[in-house]
């Protein structure tokens, strides 16, 4: 069995599995080469050929432990019918959707519209070494309806917050859809060749109480029972990104095998999570970028406290393009003794 999948099982390894979110992006010369002939970013993701490219390009760089799909958790929505567009600099820019459009939604065909990724998958499972882990990835159904609300990233995601409030019973049925599409999309993911799936609520950390249940676990032991039902085996790792205490409790009430915990997570917390299970994440991204002591200590601290139990090594959110290469180097290296 693969080494990240040994982990998700429980696994303890003196040098953990290494691979970081946004592996493949604009930090590396060779993702930007390609993100130039691509055009547009969607044009990326869903051609097959590219996007096996940029997924295996730190792959190639790098030798990460796993590999994850390249495409964005935006997709969704977008093979929803909603338009969708990723401009340079700024980020995702969507149509911020109605109350009228939420009860107009549907996910009758969306999987056709995403028919490239799962090519993309097949491809990328036959063409990476058979050591490193492909995972595959969807947003969870709040996160993503915070962009479908707003219509871009915002400070605190303020519009969909609202929203809820405001609206509970529409918010909810916009919430359902993400949920049955969200599992339709992660099925085809592993049957197409994903070895485990991750899921990322980069937006959980605003919620607090109620809302983050109603929300956040909800939404997601859903989508974990709906998968499992259909392939009983299936491995989940779980990113409430900023979920800070309300950490504790999330993987039993929602069923995921990995807890992805972010840089704010204070290490004496995050062993006491260890003891349920595996952990993934912690590293403080802007580590990267400053190198140096600072990037060699925040791994030790990592390696030291964490390495008695099952830990995937990852950064605490996705790598910056401003990361030198040469500090990506220094991390790996120093995570494997080198
Ligand atoms: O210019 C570019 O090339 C676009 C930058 C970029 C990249 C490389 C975006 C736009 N998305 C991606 C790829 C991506 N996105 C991956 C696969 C690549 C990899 O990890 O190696 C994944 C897993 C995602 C997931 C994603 N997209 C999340 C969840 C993780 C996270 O970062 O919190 C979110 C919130 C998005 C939305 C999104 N897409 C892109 C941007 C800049 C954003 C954030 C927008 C915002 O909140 O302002």
């Amino acid at each position: 069995m693969r080494k990240l999948m040994k982990v998700l099982d429980g696994e303890t390894f003196d040098i953990p599995p290494i691979w970081l979110m946004r592996q493949a992006g604009r930090y590396l010369p060779e993702y930007r080469e390609t993100r130039k002939q691509a055009g547009g970013f969607l044009d990326l993701c869903y051609n097959p050929d590219l996007a096996v490219e940029v997924t295996l390009q730190p792959i190639r760089r790098f030798g990460f432990d796993a590999s994850i799909l390249f495409s964005d958790i935006l997709v969704i929505p977008h093979a929803l019918g909603r338009n969708l567009d990723f401009r340079e600099g700024e980020g995702p820019v969507l149509d911020p959707i109605t109350i009228e459009e939420i009860n107009a939604l549907n996910s009758d065909g969306f999987l056709d519209h995403l028919s490239p990724v799962f090519e993309t998958v097949g491809r990328l499972r036959e063409e990476l070494p058979s050591e490193t882990t492909l995972i595959g990835f969807c947003g969870a159904p709040w996160t993503v309806a915070t962009y479908m609300i707003a219509g871009r990233g915002t400070p605190d995601q303020a519009p969909a917050r609202l929203f809820a409030h405001q609206h509970p019973e529409i918010f909810q049925n916009l919430i359902n859809i993400l949920v049955e599409a969200s599992t339709k999309y992660l099925i085809k993911q592993l049957k197409s060749g994903a070895d485990c799936v991750q899921i990322f609520d980069s937006w959980a950390g605003i919620l607090g109480g109620d809302q983050f249940e109603r929300w956040c676990v909800e939404p997601m032991a859903k989508i974990v029972e709906n998968v499992r039902s259909e392939i009983p085996d299936a491995k989940i790792i779980g990113f409430p990104k900023g979920a800070g205490a309300q950490n504790f409790g999330y993987r039993e009430k929602t069923g995921i095998d990995c807890l992805g915990l972010d840089w704010s997570v204070p290490l004496d917390q995050a062993k006491k999570l260890q003891e349920e299970g595996a952990i993934q994440g912690l590293l403080d991204p802007l580590r990267v970028i400053a190198g140096g002591k600072a990037l060699d200590e925040g791994v030790d601290q990592i390696m030291e406290h964490l390495t008695d139990g099952p830990l995937v090594f990852n950064l605490g959110h996705g790598i910056t393009p401003q990361a030198p290469i040469e500090h990506v180097e220094q991390l790996i290296s120093r995570v494997r003794g080198g």
